[in-house]
């Protein structure tokens, strides 16, 4: 298993990375609590608890390139670099969102900063990286590609046949299963055969790994590892990141009883990916510093929220507009 240790990257590096796992997790909470009063609409599902996965993937990508991201995409929306503001606009539905108000959660994209779309259908965002991966072999571009999947997704045949396509094609994509133990409420271990979708990945001949999706320094090294041999025409690649998820599969949906006793409380406790990432960084970077963080983040998600509430809703006019067909 590829690990990476806090020493390989420098101190700016680390703040930096704690402060997208910190603006994923505070953004999360956030939109829980609007949630719960009742103040924000929509379909929400939440990525607390997988932070180090989507910043630990987006910190091994150069600017160019591209990710396709699932139905609980705001952290790899955030990690990718979207604008918080546009993302809190567009879960309210307002004027300025990402999509202007007109997709919500589930749709959130951002094409100038490489983030290819939230994707409310499962393992959506395979088939996407493939032809993103596609184009930049036929143009000659040197950007990689990143399918975020989830493990219930990864039962899906689009998934299959991206695998497929992406080693036939030997494309430049990266496939980032996240394995947070859970399809809505089906255990994996009731929905996935052999429980390690890297398995699979081997009968396609394709490189894989599992890593612990709590540890950034593990997902990065292993995504560098993944997105250089993508880049040097070495083919796609498999990584398996288990991490499981503090809220429930949807918000407003889901009581969790299908969950253990204590279950999510101990994942709090024991698999907090900032936490870890203190520890480990506790020699280069100080407590001080990490708090100066967390004072600007929350500072900065306050901000987000009020500013969504204040801002205007699309003009009717705008209604039929942004769609693929004319009326
Ligand atoms: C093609 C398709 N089938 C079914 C659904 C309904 N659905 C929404 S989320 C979900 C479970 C996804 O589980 P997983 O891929 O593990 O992602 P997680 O929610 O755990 O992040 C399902 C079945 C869907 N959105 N798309
Ligand atoms: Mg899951």
């Amino acid at each position: 298993m590829a690990t990476e240790s806090a020493g390989a990257l420098g101190r700016e590096e680390l703040i930096e990375a704690y402060r997208v796992m910190r603006t994923i997790r505070a953004f999360e909470e956030r939109v829980h609590s609007e949630f719960t009063t009742g103040e924000l609409p929509g379909a929400v599902h939440l990525y607390a608890g997988q932070e180090a996965v989507a910043a630990g993937v987006c910190g091994a990508l150069a600017e160019g390139d591209y990710i396709a991201s699932t139905h609980r995409g705001h952290g790899h929306a955030i990690a990718k670099g979207c604008d918080i503001n546009e993302m809190m606009r567009e879960l309210y539905g307002k004027e300025g969102g990402s999509c202007n108000g007109k997709g919500g959660s589930m749709h959130i994209a951002d094409f100038e900063r490489g983030m290819l779309g939230a994707n409310g259908v499962a393992a959506g965002g395979a088939p996407l990286a493939c032809g993103s991966a596609l184009s930049a072999k036929v143009l000659n571009k040197a950007h990689v590609s990143v399918a975020f999947v989830g493990d219930g997704a990864a039962n899906q045949g689009s998934f299959a046949e991206s695998l497929n396509l992406a080693t036939v094609w030997q494309l430049p994509v990266v496939f980032v299963v996240e394995d947070n133990g859970y399809a809505q409420a089906t255990g994996t271990r009731y929905h996935l055969q052999g429980l390690d979708v890297a398995r699979r990945a081997e009968a396609y001949g394709m490189p894989a790994t599992i890593v612990d999706g709590t540890d950034y320094f593990a997902v990065r090294a292993a995504t560098e590892a993944a997105v250089e041999r993508a880049r040097t025409g070495g083919g796609p690649s498999l990584i398996e990141c288990k991490a499981g998820r503090f809220f429930g599969h949807m918000e407003g949906f889901d009581t969790q009883g299908y969950r253990g006793a204590g279950e999510v409380d101990k994942l709090r406790a024991d698999a907090d990916c900032l936490a870890s990432f203190a520890t480990a960084v506790a020699g280069t970077v100080s407590a001080d510093d990490l708090a100066a963080v967390d004072v600007t983040v929350d500072a900065a998600v306050e901000v987000a929220v009020a500013d969504a509430k204040a801002a205007p809703s699309p003009e009717l006019s705008e209604l039929l507009t942004d769609v693929y067909v004319t009326y």
